[in-house]
């Protein structure tokens, strides 16, 4: 990891970010604002790539996986990719730059997670596309001659990437990367609020000599726009989606005609379990970690906390001491929050605030949004918010808030804090504070989740399975289970 460093301007300060369809930057038609959301000026705009403009992109990859990349070996394909993560950690910098313009997340997350994550994710699928392996099944046959059976990994074909707006490079990094090495092409949307990050990827790829058609870059919308376009589109084989549950939803209905491969990361009401043996500090500083970070969203970000009761009001005390210590500011100012993606993901997370308190919640910390007395009060600042006493049957309890609030509650024994996190739609992450190693295992075993940390929150190794049950995805991505979906297995029977 590095260490955060000074910014060097926005890349595309007063620009218009292009598409690239077919390796050729295209600036056409629609173009929106970029706007950012720690004083409310726009910072550049962006080419909307309409339904024709999307129709190219697809082609063009297609055409691309009958061009030169199609021909490529692995390991020529896993060498390209460890060079555009040499170039992106050559252009540091400037990707940190695009990112805190676009979001207001803070230098140091931007410097130590979003953009070393980003490098990370084309060599770790560069190493796991190297390594694997085909099964091989020998057979007997009745003349004794016996037969083998081996598995080749071909591409799918035309991938559709969609990201979200909350970790821009790191989520959309983290499907182009084994999209690619699988030896498939691309057609990669990034959220409507984020596209900085993906146009500076969309140079890279140029830079280091990526064909043309395998990596296309579409900004844009989604219902009724670039992103629909490109999930409704017949060559669109497969769609690897990152985003709200209700987003899936929608992007099945699209994908259903066609009947396309899909791989779903979610939303989450993820549960924190701390139980009265665990290490008060560890919990606490992980707790406040887990419930604030990125100012809240994050998918993997707790919004349920149940302390157990003998430890719960010490706890509940400390951590609402140590939100309102928070700072909040732009993205160099050595803040501890950035503020919210947007003025209108505010007013829905204020609602929130307003809903916690009409159920009957009691605010411990926050409720409201800060005054500067400059330019940030035009932003989308946010304050760090703790609720209590609310009903579980609460929306605020219920319903994914995506901002930086948590309801605190206590438990009194080890079935009761299972079956409250278990209480949820949604079934992404869980983390489990103890210090006995037996309820550890136990109880995050019994989490229906899936992704469980034990006295951790948002450690990554990134071989092991990603995702979510219920409202929080379809299938696993990570090591292994990204191969599997951007890869068609097929068989060979080779009768000896
Ligand atoms: P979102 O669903 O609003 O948008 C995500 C992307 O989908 C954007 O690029 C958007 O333009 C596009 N889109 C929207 N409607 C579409 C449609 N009908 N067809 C095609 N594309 C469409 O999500 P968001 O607000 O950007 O991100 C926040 C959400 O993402 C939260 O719910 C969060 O929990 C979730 N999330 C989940 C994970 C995970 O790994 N499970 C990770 C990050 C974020
Ligand atoms: C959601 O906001 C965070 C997702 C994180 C990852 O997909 C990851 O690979 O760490």
């Amino acid at each position: 990891m590095r260490n955060p460093t000074p910014a060097v301007p926005y890349p595309f300060a007063g620009q218009q970010l292009p598409c690239l369809v077919g390796g050729e930057f295209i600036l056409q038609g629609r173009s929106f604002p970029n706007v950012s959301p720690v004083n409310g000026r726009t910072t550049a705009t962006v080419t909307e790539a309409d339904a024709a403009l999307v129709d190219r992109a697809v082609q063009a990859a297609r055409a691309a996986l009958r061009g030169p990349w199609g021909r490529l070996t692995v390991q020529e394909r896993c060498a390209l990719m460890r060079k555009v993560a040499e170039r992106i950690e050559q252009r540091f910098d400037e990707f940190v730059s695009a990112e805190i313009t676009d979001t207001g997340k803070t230098l140091a997350q931007a410097s130590t997670l979003d953009i070393p994550r980003g490098a990370a994710n084309f060599r770790a699928y560069a190493d796991l596309a190297l390594a694997r392996a085909s099964e091989c099944f020998e057979m007997g046959t009745p003349d004794g001659r016996g037969a083998l059976n081996y598995t080749v990994h071909k591409p799918v074909g035309v991938v559709a990437v969609i990201a979200p707006w909350n970790l821009p490079f790191l989520l959309l990094t983290w499907k182009v990367a084994p999209a690619l090495v699988c030896g498939n092409t691309v057609v990669a949307k990034p959220s409507e609020e984020t596209p900085s990050s993906a146009a500076l990827l969309a140079q890279v790829m140029q830079e280091v000599g990526v064909p043309a058609g395998v990596f296309n870059l579409v900004h844009g919308f989604g219902p009724d726009s670039t992103g629909e376009a490109l999930v409704s589109h017949p060559d669109v084989t497969a769609i690897a989606f990152t985003g709200e549950s209700a987003t899936g939803s929608a992007i099945m209905r699209s994908a259903a005609p066609t009947v396309k491969a899909l791989s779903f990361e979610l939303g989450g009401k993820n549960a924190a379990l701390i139980f009265a043996d665990a290490d008060f500090e560890a919990a606490l500083a992980g707790t406040l970690r887990s419930v604030f970070a990125n100012c809240g969203q994050v998918c993997l970000c707790t919004e349920r906390v149940y302390v157990e009761r003998p430890m719960f009001e010490r706890f509940v005390a400390a951590l609402a001491a140590a939100a309102q210590q928070l700072k909040l500011g732009g993205p160099c100012e050595g803040a501890d929050l950035g503020p919210l993606i947007s003025r209108a993901h505010r007013d829905k997370v204020l609602s929130y605030y307003r809903l916690a308190r009409e159920e009957g919640g009691e605010m411990l910390a926050g409720g409201g949004v800060p005054r500067f007395g400059d330019e940030r009060d035009a932003g989308a600042f946010i304050e760090p918010t703790i609720v209590r006493g609310l009903p579980e049957s609460a929306r605020c309890v219920r319903e994914e808030i995506f901002g930086p609030i948590c309801h605190v509650a206590p438990f009194d024994t080890e079935e009761q804090a299972v079956r409250l996190a278990n209480d949820t739609r949604y079934g992404l992450a869980a983390a489990v504070w103890t210090s006995n190693l037996q309820r550890a295992h136990r109880v995050a075993r019994a989490m229906e989740v899936g992704i469980a940390w034990v006295n951790d929150w948002f450690l990554r190794d990134l071989r092991t399975p990603f995702g979510g049950v219920k409202l929080s995805g379809i299938g696993r991505e990570g090591g292994a289970h990204s191969l599997a979906f951007f890869s068609e297995p097929m068989n060979i029977c080779v009768k000896l």
